[in-house]
């Protein structure tokens, strides 16, 4: 967030960091100065006209209230108002009116995973009505924060260099626990040279958190309450940038061609997308670049209406603080017109 507030067009005063006492008196680097972090408190708030949250659910559950009660409009990365009618949940290619209805001061940014793909199904909607999607998610360490990036690389370190590991039921789980332990992994199975179909936490007939979340989410900001969702999401041994299956169903038939402009005239979309070239997005191209990845799009052969994509997006960017960093230069600009 730090490192895109000081890249974008600079739209603002003053920029005031806030955080735990642990992190309080420490200097953060942002627009090339060194900036005080403050402890969190109520009057750290006051003079502030946009907040932006980064924190566990039940910490902005508290503080974006009294954020809210001290005159700022709050954008929250959490998970703890998404859901709210009362709440916009805004990716600005795709619904960007919505920011103005807020009646409780808040805007909450998406999960990644939803993210990762709404760009793009956004532009494909708009053309040709969205009727129904189904997603499988090749899911970074990094959306599960530095923790999880820490257990990558350490359960990399442990696999590294023994070419007999994963060829034996087991062996690489007793390899990673033998090193690291049976706990203390933010993952529900080793990650290295592994995937493991489950990400967020466990919800009623099987699901996960992270599963219903693409599928609330997507329909909330398309503003298809009835839209069609099934998800799988799937953790892979990945650092940064989420990459998607996505198999969209629409109201009529969707040519490739068209649909390939389309997405590539969406301004924050790159369609790359010549497989006997071997061009298609990866992770580890996109790392760090703001656009959404597109690529092997499809007609799908027994589904008429329906297309293949493969979507990549930097979960920490535009999956996080980059959308959240756009809707709050959104907000910017509507406070410095009205
Ligand atoms: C994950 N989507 O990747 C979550 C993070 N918000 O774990």
């Amino acid at each position: 967030m730090l490192q895109l507030l000081s890249q974008r067009a600079d739209v603002w005063g003053e920029i005031r960091l806030v955080a735990s006492k642990r992190s309080a008196g420490k200097k953060l680097r942002v627009r090339g100065e060194d900036v005080l972090v403050h402890a969190l408190s109520e009057k750290v708030f006051d003079g502030v006209d946009v907040a932006m949250f980064d924190v566990p659910d039940d910490v902005a559950r508290e503080w974006a209230p009294i954020a809210v009660s001290r005159g700022a409009v709050v954008v929250d990365n959490s998970g703890a108002f998404r859901m709210d009618p009362d709440v916009p949940l805004v990716v600005p290619e795709v619904n960007a009116g919505t920011v103005r209805n807020r009646p409780l001061g808040i805007v909450s940014n998406p999960n990644c995973t939803t993210l990762t793909m709404m760009d793009a199904l956004g532009a494909l909607h708009a053309r040709w009505s969205l009727e129904s999607v189904v997603v499988a998610s090749y899911q970074a360490a990094s959306g599960a924060g530095q923790v999880g990036v820490d257990r990558l690389y350490d359960e990399l370190e442990v696999v590294a260099g023994d070419r007999t590991l994963g060829t034996v039921a087991g062996d690489v789980r007793r390899a990673v626990e033998d090193k690291l332990g049976e706990t203390g992994s933010p993952f529900a199975a080793p990650l290295a040279l592994n995937v493991v179909p489950w990400a967020g936490s466990a919800q009623d007939g099987g699901w996960t958190s992270e599963e219903l979340k693409v599928r609330n989410e997507s329909r909330k900001i398309l503003g298809l309450p009835d839209l069609k969702v099934s998800a799988t999401c799937v953790r892979v041994p990945v650092v940064t940038t989420h990459s998607l299956v996505v198999h969209a169903t629409f109201a009529e038939q969707v040519s490739v061609e068209e649909a390939r402009t389309t997405l590539v005239q969406a301004p924050t979309v790159v369609v790359i997308d010549d497989p006997g070239s071997g061009d298609f997005p990866t992770p580890v191209d996109v790392v760090g670049a703001d656009p959404t990845f597109v690529g092997r799009i499809r007609q799908a052969l027994d589904f008429p209406n329906t297309l293949e994509l493969f979507v990549c997006g930097d979960n920490l960017r535009k999956g996080a603080a980059l959308n959240a960093a756009q809707i709050a230069e959104l907000l910017a600009e509507e406070l410095t017109t009205t």
